[in-house]
């Protein structure tokens, strides 16, 4: 794993840094907030100065829990306070980017220029692409099933002793990402799980980090209903014309979809705003997802993928879908 490999640059980024100021992508999820606060903590114990940047203004259930049990035991800071914490010799600032890697995705962009280019490091798991963030020292493996992995790993490998609450929050960035266990986990992914239980990681406390809301469970199971199977192997589902989905809600359904038989490819269609309808992608790798989407000017790799239409209709991003499908079924 990257994250070992380069295990010596990040510790010489880290012991040259004296403020560190870790910030995630936008619509923080578990994954997103468990490797921050499991790195935060690492640091802490490294005697650093550290400030979590959250711009956020609404949060999905499980991040509100956490951020509302961790109330005054972290510093939490906005985008527009970093002025205030930035340590004086700019050089031992340092920006860690977790979960994304992505400059439009950050919490805020503008961030980025208070620190040079050598002063960022990003751990993620997502595939890089044009819009990916300078940075001195990177540890993108998008085979990782998620950052909160790559967080366990690196503590582990330290042999640092980390808070039981803090490894849970490891394990449920872990088990979102992973779809429990179902989703890119490899034996690496069970021994981080193996290792964070052993820390005192509660499997009860995740379950319940991850409680949904019954109201939102039911409006994705409808986008069930409207499903088509093309070609055997592809399911693709659609939404009402007049219901905003959020994008994670389309990628839920969209992972479901491949626990049924036969299904290899699956695509969910929706509204994701008034006028733009989002594509959601997920495949066990016969298709390439990412790569279909990005005729949608979207992205992703050959497990998952994402794309946002502007001006479009269901109907219409429909249709062009089953024509790319049709077309690549005859090359
Ligand atoms: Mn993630």
């Amino acid at each position: 794993m990257k994250i070992i490999e380069k295990k010596k640059a990040l510790q010489k980024k880290f012991k040259k840094a004296k403020t560190i100021f870790i910030v995630a992508h936008k619509d923080l999820d578990l994954d997103a907030l468990g490797s921050s606060i499991g790195i935060y903590s690492v640091l802490e114990k490294m005697k650093k100065n550290c400030f979590l940047i959250i711009d956020d203004k609404r949060n999905e259930a499980g991040v509100s829990k956490v951020l509302q049990e961790l109330d005054g035991c972290l510093n939490i800071i906005s985008s527009q306070m970093i002025q205030d914490y930035l340590y004086p010799r700019m050089k031992k600032n340092l920006l860690l980017i977790l979960d994304t890697n992505k400059k439009e995705l950050l919490q805020s962009e503008e961030i980025l220029d208070f620190f040079e280019i050598e002063q960022r490091v990003i751990l993620d798991h997502h595939d890089k692409g044009k819009t990916s963030i300078e940075t001195g020292l990177e540890l993108i493996d998008p085979e990782v099933s998620s950052t909160c992995e790559m967080v366990a790993a690196f503590i582990e490998n330290y042999q640092i002793q980390i808070d039981p609450y803090y490894s849970t929050l490891v394990l449920a960035g872990i088990v979102l990402d992973t779809n429990n266990f179902t989703l890119k986990t490899t034996e690496d992914t069970y021994y981080a799980a193996y290792f964070l239980a052993n820390q005192g990681a509660s499997s009860k406390k995740v379950q319940y980090l991850l409680k949904q809301d019954l109201k939102e469970y039911i409006e994705r199971q409808k986008l069930l209903l409207n499903v088509k199977i093309f070609d055997k192997t592809i399911a693709i589902s659609k939404g009402g014309a007049y219901t905003i989905y959020r994008r994670e809600d389309l990628a839920k359904v969209a992972d479901t979809l491949l626990f049924f038989n036969d299904i290899e490819t699956a695509f969910v269609i929706g509204k994701v705003s008034e006028k733009t309808i989002g594509i959601s992608g997920r495949s066990l790798g016969k298709l390439n997802v990412g790569k279909i989407l990005s005729s949608f000017n979207g992205g992703g790799d050959e497990n998952g993928g994402a794309a946002r239409i502007e001006k479009s209709t269901i109907t219409k991003v429909e249709a062009s879908l089953e024509k790319l499908l049709k077309e690549m079924e005859r090359e």
